[in-house]
């Protein structure tokens, strides 16, 4: 079946207002069961300390979530907003419990990123349906265009250890971002996001993906490991090592013991 573009439409209403949603399904039906399978899979390697949103990185160890991440379509839509060069940066899960209390609070991607503004792109995986009740994300619109904001320590049930300031921006403007399983959004990383807590009898599963243009430099002292993984184009920058590809169809990296602040 021949893949989708994005639109003039949908491309502009990205650069206006930071986000997508409403593109079609990217796994419908059987296979966003499958999807929920594969993510069974994977959590059965967590050790007893460990939880979902510990699943970080896994492209690198797991060829099913490697394959996700260059799904074609996704690609597509990718190419869209970035542009013909781009690179997969990172991918994690992003989940909470039935009745969680935790919060993804307030935040902007690239004030922990330290990145080049606006030139890389998460998208938000629906593992599971996601809704309000379970905690969907949500996002002020047009955020993206007013620079990096101050954020503080973040509270106790917050997922993240920085926030925003109250009234540094306007929650009445969120738009949620509800998603069947299979589904995707799309967010530019100096959007204001976040997500409150999981009200529902059901797991939210989010599973993000986030790319970068090849100009896009990862601060090696921050991120000493980077590697990056061309999806389209090529690299004028050589800013990174490229990674090797997942042989196991199902893998996780070594476990390491350390501190965490994630449910
Ligand atoms: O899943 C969420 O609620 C927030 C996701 C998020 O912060 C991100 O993708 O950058």
């Amino acid at each position: 079946m021949a893949l989708n573009k994005l639109t003039t439409e949908q491309q502009q209403f990205y650069e206006d207002h930071g986000y997508l949603l409403g593109l079609p399904v990217i796994f419908p039906g059987e296979e966003a069961k499958q999807l929920q399978k594969g993510y069974e899979q994977l959590i059965s390697f967590l050790q007893d300390d460990e939880n979902p949103s510990d699943i970080m990185g896994w492209h690198k160890t797991s060829r099913w979530l490697y394959d996700i991440c260059t799904n074609p379509q996704i690609l597509n839509y990718v190419e869209g907003v970035l542009g013909k060069d781009f690179y997969l940066a990172a991918s994690e899960f992003i989940t909470k419990s039935p009745h969680s209390d935790k919060t993804v609070p307030w935040h902007q991607d690239s004030y922990y990123w330290s990145t080049a503004l606006n030139n890389t792109v998460t998208v938000w995986l629906a593992i599971s349906d996601v809704d309000e009740a379970n905690g969907a994300m949500k996002v002020i619109p047009g955020t993206h265009k007013a620079g990096i904001i101050q954020h503080k320590i973040a509270g106790d049930d917050a997922i993240l250890s920085f926030e925003l300031e109250q009234g540094t921006f306007s929650e009445k403007d969120a738009v949620s971002m509800v998603i069947p399983a299979g589904g995707i959004s799309m967010h530019v990383d100096s959007l204001i996001h976040g997500s409150g807590p999981n009200t529902s009898d059901r797991w939210r599963i989010g599973f993000v993906i986030r790319y970068s243009k090849t100009m896009v430099r990862w601060d090696p002292q921050v991120y000493p490991n980077f590697q990056l993984y061309m999806m389209r184009g090529k690299d004028d920058y050589g800013y990174h090592p490229q990674g090797e590809l997942p042989v196991e169809p199902f893998g996780r990296p070594p476990y390491t013991k350390r501190i965490r602040k994630r449910e």
